[in-house]
């Protein structure tokens, strides 16, 4: 029998690169959608280069997803490509309406054109909750979102429900919390205190500017995120699915649990920055993934406080490795 192929969009961030290992260990055959660039970043996906194939398309250009779903012929279509970084979102609103509500419509017309009976995965998230009508959040709690990136996922949630009802396409929303690994962006608050925690122990920096310190946020591991990705597209009936701990922590409790780890004391040297504050807050999240749990048989592996400590050990090599492996500017 021959594998069971996936295409990936946004094989090149954080969620792309741990799916693409996992649906390889699972023995599929692995295609990846990657935007021109001119200059190729592939970090995370540079160990699996030699066993996906890549190609061009841009969600902004249904020509190019089309040919990708033709060329790929996918068993599974997992939509990861977005404008994933809220803060951005309110700088570039009607781009990010673009990327990550648009294009969810453009994705799911390629595969009415090209593969109807595919399986296909949305990536929708726990910003669409915002400011929570209902504690903790389920598959049934409204929506409120607080950012353009909010609203832009709740388009991308329901033109997938839309789709599924109305051409009986298999086709699954995600509701993921928040997910971090040594693999995220170095722009989300995770991985910025992770980062600094590392450099100022090293001596390479002093302080942290932050903004909200009492946001609160369900924190878990990417790589046992992905897992519940696939979980869903092996279901015979398509559907939505929360996935999440449970457990909420705030920015405060973050940065503790990273300084901790390396003998550092938040007082010491955080400093809270006005300018990371946004126009409007989304404070506090809680998922209850009853349904997955039920339904998908998932759970998570990995606490809290051992991802933090995994992303601090983790930037302390990188950084030891390579001091010269600094944060962009104004993140
Ligand atoms: P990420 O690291 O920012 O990756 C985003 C990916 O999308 C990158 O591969 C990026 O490509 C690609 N992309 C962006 N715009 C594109 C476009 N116009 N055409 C084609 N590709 C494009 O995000 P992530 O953390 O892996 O998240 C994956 C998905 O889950 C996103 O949809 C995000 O909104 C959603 N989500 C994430 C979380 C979380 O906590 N991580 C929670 C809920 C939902 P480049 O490398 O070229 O930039
Ligand atoms: O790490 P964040 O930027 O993640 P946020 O906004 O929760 O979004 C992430 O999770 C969503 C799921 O709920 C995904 F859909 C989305 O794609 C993304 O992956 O910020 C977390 C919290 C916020 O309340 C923010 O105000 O941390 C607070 N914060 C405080 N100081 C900061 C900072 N966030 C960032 N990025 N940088 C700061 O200096």
């Amino acid at each position: 029998m021959s594998a069971r192929r996936a295409l990936i969009t946004g094989i090149t961030g954080q969620d792309g690169s741990y799916l693409a290992e996992f649906l390889l260990d699972q023995g599929y055959e692995v295609h990846g959608m990657v935007r021109r660039s001119s200059t190729e970043k592939f970090d995370r996906i540079e160990h699996l280069r030699n066993r996906v194939t890549l190609h061009q398309g841009d969600l902004l250009d249904q020509r190019s997803l089309v040919d990708t779903l033709r060329a790929s012929q996918p068993d599974e279509i997992y939509n990861l490509a977005a404008m994933s970084f809220v803060a951005a979102s309110w700088v570039q609103p009607t781009l990010t309406a673009e990327f990550s509500g648009t294009g969810v419509t453009r994705m799911l017309e390629a595969m009415r054109e090209a593969c109807p009976e595919a399986r296909f995965y949305q990536a929708s998230s726990s910003e669409m909750f915002g400011k929570v009508l209902e504690v903790p959040q389920t598959e049934t709690t409204p929506f409120y979102p607080r950012s353009p990136y909010g609203v832009a996922k709740v388009y991308g949630h329901f033109i997938t429900v839309n789709y599924r009802e109305s051409y009986e396409l298999h086709a699954s929303s995600g509701i993921l919390f928040n997910h971090e690994s040594p693999r995220r962006g170095l722009e989300f608050v995770t991985r910025k205190i992770t980062w600094h925690a590392a450099a100022i122990k090293l001596g390479l920096e002093t302080e942290l500017r932050l903004g909200n310190l009492d946001a609160e946020r369900d924190w878990g591991f990417a790589g046992d995120y992905v897992r519940a990705m696939w979980l869903m597209l092996q279901q015979d009936e398509p559907s939505d699915f929360v996935v999440a701990t449970g457990v909420s922590h705030s920015v405060r409790d973050c940065v503790e649990v990273a300084f901790g780890h390396v003998g550092l004391a938040l007082d010491d040297h955080v400093v809270l920055d006005p300018s990371y504050l946004r126009p409007a807050e989304v404070e506090h999240l809680i998922g209850d993934a009853s349904k997955a749990k039920r339904v998908l048989g998932w759970a998570p592996e990995v606490s809290f406080e051992q991802l933090i400590r995994m992303m601090v050990d983790a930037d302390v090599a990188l950084l030891a490795r390579d001091p010269a492996a600094r944060l962009p500017r104004g993140q």
